[in-house]
């Protein structure tokens, strides 16, 4: 077994101790950041398939969620690389009722990567949340949002409404999240939407300039 096939099976399977160590080894065999990282995400989706088959519950879940953050935390470094640029403020959280993270922080991470500033409200941030956050930082440049849940789609549609009704400008709203599609941002009137970490801050990127 490869090493990276290795650190996609810990994933799956939450092995939480080992996974630094198979992600670092991984790296001394040669194995690129990006594809070692895309290992893990395809892991967390055989977890999703799993959970919605009914073969594992949330724990089992939640364990692979530790893991793979685990095996993020020694990528983060390559992944994030140097970046002496500042292109101003990004607020990001994922939205009200919803307490998945991982994707948010990988999109953190490239955000960050790209020359932003980011303050992170977390997950389970409310429209008034974002709306305080923005007050805060009057000179922000991008309001960045996440969504895991179908169920949660109606609480990004509203902290978009709350923050493009506030009256409040200088900035962009972006979007994004499993369930999220381009259609569905712009129906709810997100000024962008990216599919992936790189995605985001690709756009992140192209709405300051
Ligand atoms: Co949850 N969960 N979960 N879960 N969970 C999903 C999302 C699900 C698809 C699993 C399934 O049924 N197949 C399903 C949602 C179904 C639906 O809505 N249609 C689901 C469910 C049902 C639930 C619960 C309701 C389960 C329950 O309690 N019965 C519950 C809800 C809790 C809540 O939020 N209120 C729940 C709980 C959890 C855990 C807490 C156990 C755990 C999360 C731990 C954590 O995040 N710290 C968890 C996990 C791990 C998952 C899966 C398995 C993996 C998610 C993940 O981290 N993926 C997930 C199945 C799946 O995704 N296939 C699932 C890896 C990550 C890198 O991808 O987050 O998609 P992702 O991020 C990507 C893109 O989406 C994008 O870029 C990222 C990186 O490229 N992106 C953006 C994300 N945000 C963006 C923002 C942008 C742009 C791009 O711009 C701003």
């Amino acid at each position: 077994m490869s090493k990276i096939t290795e650190v996609k099976a810990a994933v799956e399977t939450g092995k939480t101790k080992l996974i630094a160590g198979l992600v670092q080894e991984a790296l001394n065999e040669g194995a690129a950041a990006s594809d070692i990282l895309q290992s893990m995400i395809d892991a967390m989706s055989i977890v999703g398939d799993k959970f919605s088959s009914g073969e594992i519950f949330v724990p089992e879940m939640l364990i692979a969620a530790r893991a793979m953050q685990k095996g993020v935390e020694v990528l983060k470094p390559i992944l994030a690389g140097e970046n002496s640029l500042s292109l101003g403020k990004c607020i990001i959280g994922t939205v009200s009722g919803d307490l998945h993270d991982i994707g948010k922080n990988l999109v953190t991470l490239m955000i960050e990567s790209a020359g932003f500033d980011m303050i992170d409200l977390g997950v389970d941030a409310s429209s008034e949340k974002f709306l305080d956050a923005i007050k805060a930082n009057p000179d922000v440049k991008v309001v960045a949002c996440s969504a895991l849940l179908t169920t949660t789609m109606q609480a990004m549609k509203d902290t978009v409404a709350a923050i493009k009704g506030s009256g409040l400008t200088g900035f962009k709203v972006i979007v994004g999240g499993a369930p999220i599609t381009e259609a569905f941002a712009n129906e709810i009137g997100a000024d962008g939407y990216a599919i992936d970490a790189g995605g985001a801050a690709i756009l992140a990127k192209k709405m300051v300039q």
